[in-house]
């Protein structure tokens, strides 16, 4: 009896198969710089759609594992990551992952250096990017503090290439009391006898729980309520003798997705820890981490829909139904491309954020160029999340039932997926970041101005359509918050989130826009041009005409 076997969607190599990542770097690098890392992309890409992608399927059913107790009765808390997080740790380290930035060989090019090789790596490795991104957070921030002896022990471990000196770090931010509003955190920080401090606590949701240390806030004896009568502290999470730094470990989080990252609950005992600047402003403190860990988050993003459309791509051309490979099919093409204009589009406001971070690292940011960057960070953030989790969701559809099967891979593509709106601060509160990121700053104009200049050059008509929708839709949003201020709070934040999603898929139009005409002219190419026209007829003007007068009653139960 014959048996039809469907072949599996394959991968080969994620670098030299991605077109928008190649043309992308054709256009933004230096020359030199190209060369200098292409031949680490191409390793990179081989590794990401060969071999690590076998490993990612053989360790599909491994998830780590907490062991509380030994056998004699003492309590251990060990936590033993999955095979392939034990092999992630090593390359990452050796590839120099968090080094990058911080050797800075290509000056301001550094972290697109740096996020091209993350973007290639992060789908094939079960979200190991998330310690990475606390590990370059922590690394940002206590570069920026001026606390030289805790620059000096652990800068060297966080930024070593050599993985038994590699450390990675955790971010212990949530607690169960304040999720989202941090100034909540009911952490204690005392001092004992010696003068050192010591936190008591419990820390809800702490990623990465192997890491050697962590940042985290907690509130000095004595100190007001809200977020500035917290403190950011430096801990270690073992002391010499590689006892725990008295913090037991309650529980690993049964979770939807990232089942791989042991996010564990604390209790803090009387955990020694280090203040790292001064002994308030902790959320203000540890801005620097956010700002790092939510530029990770978009590329992460950008990483899955890229992971999700190359299967889905592939698959197309071996799927055959109705007499001819889906691939052929143009209701099934229609899709895909679709799907290709929406990572088009995050993929370059993605890579944007990075080169202005990049620009920050080397000093260079100019006039009102930091708070166009602080604002771009929370609406990058924004808007690439629930892009993926859409683009993932439709490639899920593109497999029929095998999306939904488990071994298949897929199922957990999406479920990983989820968490990018989650973590980092979720679409509302990072809308709410945004208002505030433009209030009393030249952010705005700066980003009406960027818009404009991004599309001035586009010269092919058939751009001008898109150009049009950039600029009318970020022009409909600095209206819309007029009248929505003078209409009062409530109206500006019920349209907060179309306000803040609007000017993220505006700017990733106008920047598809400008490498649209780029790659026409110097690659001879029209598929750039295909996304700006494609994700301009899906719409980046959300805004809603009113807000907030009276849609609550939408909610009203009887
Ligand atoms: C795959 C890769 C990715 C990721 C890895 C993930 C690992 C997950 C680990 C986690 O820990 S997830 C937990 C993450 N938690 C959050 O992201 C918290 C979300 N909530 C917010 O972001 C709130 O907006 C915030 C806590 C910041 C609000 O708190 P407050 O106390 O109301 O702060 P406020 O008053 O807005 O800001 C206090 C100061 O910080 C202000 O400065 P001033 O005191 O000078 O006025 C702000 O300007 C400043 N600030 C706040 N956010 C900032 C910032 N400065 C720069 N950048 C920012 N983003």
């Amino acid at each position: 009896m014959e048996t039809f076997s469907q072949p599996p969607p394959e991968l080969g190599n994620q670098y030299t198969r991605d077109r928008l990542l190649r043309s992308y770097l054709s256009r933004a690098l230096p020359a030199d710089v190209r060369a200098s890392i292409e031949p680490q992309l191409m390793e990179m890409g081989e590794l990401a759609g060969g071999p690590l992608y076998g490993f990612q399927r053989a360790d599909r059913g491994n998830e780590p594992i907490l062991t509380s107790w030994d056998a004699w009765g003492n309590r251990i808390d060990q936590v033993e990551h999955t095979p392939l997080w034990r092999a992630a740790e090593q390359l990452a380290a050796q590839r120099g992952l968090i080094a990058i930035p911080y050797e800075r060989a290509h000056g301001e090019w550094s972290r697109v250096h740096q996020f091209a090789l993350v973007y290639l790596f992060t789908p094939s490795t079960d979200v190991y990017s998330c310690p990475l991104a606390m590990t370059d957070g922590a690394a940002r921030t206590l570069s920026a503090s001026g606390n030289c002896e805790l620059m000096e022990r652990a800068l060297p471990h966080l930024t070593s290439r050599d993985p038994r000196q590699f450390w990675t770090s955790g971010q212990w931010m949530t607690e169960s009391i304040g999720g989202s509003d941090v100034g909540l955190s009911e952490t204690r920080a005392q001092q004992d006898a010696d003068g050192r401090w010591r936190l008591y606590g419990r820390k809800w949701f702490t990623s990465a729980v192997n890491s050697q240390m962590a940042l985290t806030l907690a509130r000095p004896e004595g100190n007001p309520a809200g977020g500035k009568g917290l403190a950011l502290f430096y801990l270690e999470t073992h002391d010499a003798g590689g006892a725990l730094n008295n913090l037991s470990v309650n529980r690993l989080k049964d979770k939807l997705g990232t089942r791989k990252v042991p996010t564990a609950e604390l209790t803090l005992q009387g955990t020694l820890a280090i203040p790292v600047y001064g002994l308030s402003d902790g959320v203000k403190n540890i801005s620097p981490m956010l700002n790092v860990t939510r530029t990770w988050n978009s590329v992460s993003a950008v990483s899955y829909m890229r992971r999700a459309i190359a299967l889905a791509r592939d698959y197309a051309g071996k799927r055959v139904a109705f007499g001819a490979p889906l691939a052929k099919k143009p209701l099934h093409v229609d899709t895909l491309a679709g799907m290709q204009a929406e990572l088009d589009a995050a993929f370059h406001l993605t890579f944007f954020l990075v080169e202005m971070l990049g620009r920050e690292d080397a000093g260079m940011l100019r006039d009102a160029e930091p708070d166009l960057w602080r604002l771009l960070t929370p609406i990058v953030k924004a808007t690439t999340a629930k892009q993926c989790v859409a683009v993932v969701s439709e490639a899920l559809e593109c497999f029929g039932g095998a999306g939904y099967i488990e071994d298949t891979g897929l199922p957990m593509l999406l479920r990983d997926s989820q968490v990018f709106p989650i973590w980092e601060g979720t679409t509302n509160v990072l809308s709410l970041d945004a208002l505030r990121a433009v209030a009393a700053s030249a952010a705005l104009p700066a980003f009406g101005k960027c818009v404009h200049d991004l599309v001035a050059g586009a010269k092919d008509p058939r751009l001008s359509s898109a150009s049009h929708e950039a600029q009318h839709a970020f022009t409909h949003a600095q209206r819309w918050l007029e009248a929505a201020t003078a209409r009062g709070t409530e109206s500006v934040e019920a349209g907060a989130r179309r306000f803040a999603l609007t000017l993220g898929r505006t700017l990733g139009l106008a920047l598809l826009v400008r490498h649209a005409q780029w790659s026409l002219d110097n690659e001879g190419d029209e598929r750039a041009l295909a996304a700006a026209v494609r994700f301009a007829r899906h719409g980046v003007d959300l805004i809603a005409a009113d807000d907030g007068s009276g849609e609550s009653g939408l909610l009203a139960d009887a």
